[in-house]
């Protein structure tokens, strides 16, 4: 049990937390982060830093009320296709059923994206036997729209392997687009009735700036990163990602799941740390923003704690910039 959250201070300080998917479930605020470890092993570009072997999930049943965690809610050893990182979750509720989409390595070291289901919004949660079939990179997150359709989103890249993905098979040594050509796109894939397959081939999501024109691979201010957010607002569907290198989150709009997506701006300018991640949810008629940065831990890069800060639209459906540090 934690202390009454306040505004742009971490939800918790007993566990590092990162990557937080806030859902608003049984009338309460769930909050799926990925769970930091704190270890000596190798810092790169790929990410070995990330090293997680579980999730815990976190509640509370309003911004009044204490954090609680859950504790262990899925585990690395109990997930048979799995071979080390689980990276940042997210979970959904259909089918009277709550269920929690994670990625990590296969056994071939390949990024794949798994699926749990649990009775319950805090877990535990038994995986499937198998990940998803079709699925690659990371960072899943799943919108489920008014006619209860659900839509994975997800890839990542660098660490996250997107860039391995452009053939639409693995290739081990391929490199990003040139800084002159099209940025890769998020891809996402419309989920099958039971939640546990792709209903299709994931589809690449186009992200175009203002004069309809697509945003470029060397537009590190605004190209997709990783980190695919997808929530609705006034009939919008609004995607916000991070920009990665240029340490931002940032959103572009739609009338279509699917795309193409219309780049808008900036949602919060750069925390403490190289990692943005975030998610977007409405509870009591407000809107919230949960993220993270590297406060907890004066700044290292994996060892993060999860915040949260209320997130304001303008009358034209913009969103306001949070920078999370203004006094
Ligand atoms: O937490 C591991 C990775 O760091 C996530 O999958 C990325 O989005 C970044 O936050």
């Amino acid at each position: 049990m934690n202390n009454r959250p306040k505004p742009n201070e971490p939800l918790v300080t007993h566990i590092f937390t990162a990557d937080p998917s806030a859902h608003v479930f049984e009338g309460k605020i769930y909050i799926y982060p990925s769970h930091d470890l704190d270890h000596d092993g190798p810092d790169n570009d790929n990410g070995d830093q990330y090293a997680m072997e579980d999730y815990h999930i976190l509640s509370m049943d309003d911004f009044d009320s204490p954090v609680v965690d859950h504790g262990e809610a899925l585990h690395l050893r109990d997930i048979p296709w799995a071979s080390k990182q689980l990276w940042a979750p997210d979970a959904a509720f259909k089918n009277n059923t709550y269920y929690l989409f994670f990625p990590a390595r296969d056994q071939d070291g390949i990024f794949r994206i798994g699926v749990a289901t649990s009775a319950s919004p805090s877990g535990p949660f038994s995986p499937e036997p198998h990940y998803i079939e079709g699925s690659f990179s990371i960072d899943p997150a799943v919108f489920v729209d008014e006619d209860d359709q659900a839509y994975m989103y997800f890839g990542g890249l660098w660490g996250g392997q997107l860039e391995k993905w452009q053939t639409g098979s693995f290739v081990a040594d391929a490199a990003g687009p040139d800084p002159g050509a099209p940025a890769l796109g998020p891809r996402v894939a419309r989920l099958s009735e039971d939640m546990r397959r792709f209903q299709e081939e994931p589809l690449e999501i186009a992200i175009m700036d203002e004069d309809g024109q697509p945003i470029l691979a060397g537009d590190e201010d605004r190209r997709y990163f990783e980190g695919p957010w997808v929530h609705k607002y006034n009939g919008w569907y609004y995607l916000s990602y991070s920009t990665g290198t240029t340490h931002k989150l940032v959103y572009a709009v739609s009338r279509d799941p699917l795309g193409p997506y219309t780049f808008k701006g900036t949602i919060l300018t750069p925390v403490i740390g190289w990692t943005t991640h975030h998610s977007i949810v409405e509870f009591g008629g407000k809107w919230y923003l949960f993220y993270h940065d590297c406060s907890l831990s004066d700044g290292v890069n994996h060892k993060r704690c999860v915040k949260f800060a209320e997130l304001r639209y303008n009358e034209d459906g913009t969103i306001q910039t949070i920078d999370p540090y203004a006094s």
